[in-house]
């Protein structure tokens, strides 16, 4: 077996490195800067020295940030092509890098196939019952002729709803249909034979909103397919909460929970290093996950972050006099804890952005020159190692 305690980055793709000058990011300028990720020489020190990849979603989508996929098998052309994929695969490779991609199962795009056939069928029965032998699609979502919680109009009718958690463009998948299973468990192959090494997947806490034991049988299942055929693919998934519901979710035997905990502006490590809690917090927690994951799951590998795509970046926790050793401490105390750690791509270099997601998901430093970074962050250029 693999080892899967790795040091994973986490790389926007669109904000990372553009390879053909179109002004965004994409697969080639990726696997040109992997030197700096890592050279894939033990000797040399001047890369991270990361050994794993997370890349945000890679498939099409109509959106910057590709979480609403409308096509589960290919890239999206911003991005590159298969080939360029294929290439970034195999120069990670020769590294040491494992590449595991975001895969967003809770929702598929508005503009997805899947969901357009579903919407046009519906909207063409009216009031009747839908048929899933003339139309498998409309088991994939959840429609309704009520309008539940969450639920928006399916365009062009005044009869059918359907469940987008997120918003309108986000419709939610039905992942207890057998079909869409099915589908799911090709997708993920489809991947995993390409040399993918796992996935990270996305908003597991809403597969079925507010039902953390359904969602644990999804992360279940999943994790079985997966691990059936590639017992050496990692899984982490991403249930935004507190560790009382995220620590129950390794009931599913899933590798990885991100650790949310520790993470953010006012969680464990930021708390320790603004000097609001004891240090021993931080050593006592560490202490007591052992106990807390290892009761749901003995080989469970812990996911520590300090910053994601979803939060403000860590140089802006602190202010004033010692706030650059205060970044610098807190990261460290990131990448001490014991599992996969995860860094941020730019958080390495002390960038900083905040407030709407955008600023969060700001193009990469490769430059000390102010006029090649982005206006904004200009005046933070700060180098951490
Ligand atoms: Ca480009
Ligand atoms: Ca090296
Ligand atoms: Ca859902």
């Amino acid at each position: 077996m693999e080892d899967n305690y790795r040091t994973y980055y986490e790389v926007f793709v669109y904000s990372f490195y553009d390879g053909n000058g179109d002004g965004i990011g994409d697969l080639k300028g990726l696997t040109k800067k992997l030197d700096y990720i890592n050279d894939g020489d033990p000797v040399t020190m001047d890369d991270l020295g990361c050994n794993g990849i997370w890349l945000m979603p890679v498939m099409p989508s109509p959106t910057y940030h590709k979480y609403d996929t409308t096509d589960y098998y290919s890239i999206d052309p911003e991005y590159g092509t298969m080939e360029d994929f294929e290439a970034f695969l195999s120069a990670c490779r020769e590294r040491g890098i494992k590449v595991i991609m975001d895969l967003a199962l809770n929702h598929t795009s508005s503009e997805h196939p899947w969901f357009q056939e579903a919407c046009s069928y519906l909207k063409e029965l009216g009031d009747g019952e839908p048929d899933p032998g003339e139309c498998p699609y409309v088991l994939y979502y959840n429609f309704s002729k009520e309008k539940k919680s969450g639920f928006s109009p399916v365009k062009g009718s005044d009869i059918w709803y359907y469940e987008a958690q997120f918003w309108d463009g986000m419709p939610d998948l039905n992942l207890y249909n057998e079909e869409l299973r099915a589908e799911i468990e090709k997708i993920a192959d489809f991947w995993l034979a390409k040399g993918v090494g796992g996935f990270r997947l996305d908003a597991a806490k809403e597969y079925v909103t507010g039902a953390d034991g359904s969602n644990i049988e999804i992360l279940s299942w999943f994790n079985d397919v997966v691990k059936e055929k590639y017992p050496d693919a990692y899984l982490v998934a991403e249930v935004f909460s507190d560790m009382a519901v995220y620590e129950k979710y390794y009931d599913s035997g899933i590798d990885s929970l991100f650790d949310f905990d520790f993470a953010n502006k006012d969680g464990i490590i930021a708390k320790v290093v603004k000097g609001n809690t004891p240090a021993s917090f931080y050593s006592q927690r560490l202490q007591e996950i052992e106990g807390i994951f290892s009761a749901h799951n003995k080989d469970y590998i812990d996911a520590p972050f300090y910053t994601n795509h979803d939060m403000g970046r860590s140089a802006g926790y602190y202010a004033g006099e010692g706030s650059e050793a205060q970044t610098k401490l807190a990261g460290a105390m990131n990448l001490m804890m014991s599992g996969s750690a995860f860094i941020y791509y730019g958080e390495e270099l002390g960038m900083k952005g905040s407030g709407k997601d955008e600023n969060k998901r700001a193009p990469m430093y490769f430059s000390s020159d102010p006029s090649a970074v982005c206006a904004e962050d200009r005046q933070t250029w700060m180098i951490l190692r």
